[in-house]
């Protein structure tokens, strides 16, 4: 790798290296991975890389261990990171990783070990890679399987251009069973540029579902302390309890297909929620309640079969009716206003309304900002309800 992509100091010593080792603080020690680039063409590599390859191991356990985030598939790939590193030239060089789920080592090797606490939080480092916050990440991933095809892209791109940058794709097993992948093999054989393709086979997917040899039982702290839970007498005699009575409430649990249900009567407003989104309807009712506005809250339960009648029931005796979901436009909203225009019940009076997130990207954040920025939250349900039976400007108040 050449030295003055990262412009950091040549030299280290064996010495200092082996302070770093010994170094406790490990979230404000400087760190090898500072002087990494002038580590690789040195004669004692080895040795040092080595100690990196411990520190940057450690950067990740102890960060992850605060923001939470991938473990498993960024411990595999510590060495392959250095070793990635050391003989590639980024950011002229492309490195795309498959997923992006073992990205950490390589954000920490390129500038971003003073930034891993903010992983994965609200406007802090994005726990995949991710073109705007570094030059070094050459391809935005989240999805699988993507990085062959993309590379294969720059690669043809390269070539068109004259330059003679390499690309590399580092994708694991479970990424390559996808059909995205092989098409992609298929297609760089066909077009026949130069890159590489880094199959990072552990026969296992870090999401613990398979692995080659067929089924694998899970595996780490989680499973462990899980199914010990599960084989506590105390609480397996709980489960047959439980198990026996809701047997016998039985229709509570299970409503029929295609039903869904009210769950606060109220008037004027009618709020019909779908999904994850009904949580906010409640707590919005729960605002305008303390406003002295009593208004209906249902659950849809269903997309498909609608519950037209009880669909037909709110638009009937509501002045307005809004759905609210956690998905894109033409999801369960559009359903609901395809019944409610061929039934007739947008002839007259009644106000309709779709809360859906925006046609937008998203940035990574907690649930609550995320919802916030899409303008879903229970306040911006509240304020829109108010807004729409003549009170906005109580409304405009409102965070
Ligand atoms: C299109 C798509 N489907 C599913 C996922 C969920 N997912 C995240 S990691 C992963 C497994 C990747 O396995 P592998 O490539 O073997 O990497 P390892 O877990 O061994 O690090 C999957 C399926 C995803 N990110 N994108």
């Amino acid at each position: 790798m050449a030295l003055s992509a990262f412009g950091f100091p040549s030299y280290v010593s064996r010495e200092t290296s082996t302070n770093y080792r010994k170094s406790t603080s490990l979230s404000s020690s400087p760190s090898l991975a500072t002087y990494f680039p002038s580590l690789c063409p040195r004669s004692t590599v080895s040795l040092e890389l080595k100690v990196l390859s411990d520190e940057l191991r450690s950067d990740v356990i102890f960060n992850v261990s605060k923001t939470g985030g991938h473990l498993g598939s960024n411990l595999g790939v510590v060495e392959l990171t250095v070793a990635l590193h050391c003989i590639f030239n980024t950011p002229q060089d492309k490195i795309l990783w498959d997923v992006g789920h073992q990205c950490y080592p390589h954000k920490i090797l390129t500038g971003r070990r003073g930034k891993m606490k903010t992983l994965r939080q609200t406007n802090g480092l994005s726990g995949f890679t991710k073109r705007g916050e570094s030059e070094h990440d050459s391809f935005g991933t989240g999805h699988s399987s993507t990085t062959i095809s993309a590379g294969l892209g720059m690669a043809v791109g390269r070539d068109l251009k004259g330059r003679n940058n390499n690309v590399v794709a580092v994708i694991g097993d479970g990424a390559m069973t996808a059909g995205q992948a092989y098409e992609a093999m298929n297609n760089a054989g066909y077009l026949d540029s130069d890159m590489i393709v880094i199959l990072n086979d552990n026969k296992q997917v870090s999401l613990p579902t398979a692995n080659l040899d067929g089924p694998t039982p899970p595996v780490g702290a989680l499973s462990r302390a899980l199914s010990k839970l599960q084989s506590n007498r105390p609480l397996r005699e709980l489960r047959e309890a439980a198990k026996a009575r809701s047997d016998k409430a039985y229709w509570g649990i299970n409503a029929p297909i295609g039903k869904g249900r009210i769950l606060k009567e109220g008037e004027r407003v009618a709020l019909l929620g779908y999904g994850s989104a009904v949580q906010n309807c409640l707590e919005a009712s729960s605002i305008l309640d303390k406003r002295g506005l009593k208004i209906t809250v249902a659950d849809a339960r269903f997309c498909k079969p609608l519950d037209v009648a009880l669909i037909r029931g709110l638009a009937k005796s509501h002045e307005v009716l809004i759905t609210v979901e956690e998905g894109s436009i033409g999801g369960f909203g559009s359903h609901v206003v395809q019944f409610l225009a061929l039934d007739g019940l947008l002839d007259g009076k009644l106000k309709w309304r779709p809360m859906v997130l925006p046609d937008r990207y998203i940035e990574h954040g907690s649930p609550l900002d995320q919802l916030a920025e899409a303008g879903l939250t229970a306040s911006h349900i509240a304020a829109t309800a108010l807004n729409l039976i003549g009170s906005p400007r109580e409304a405009l108040f409102w965070k």
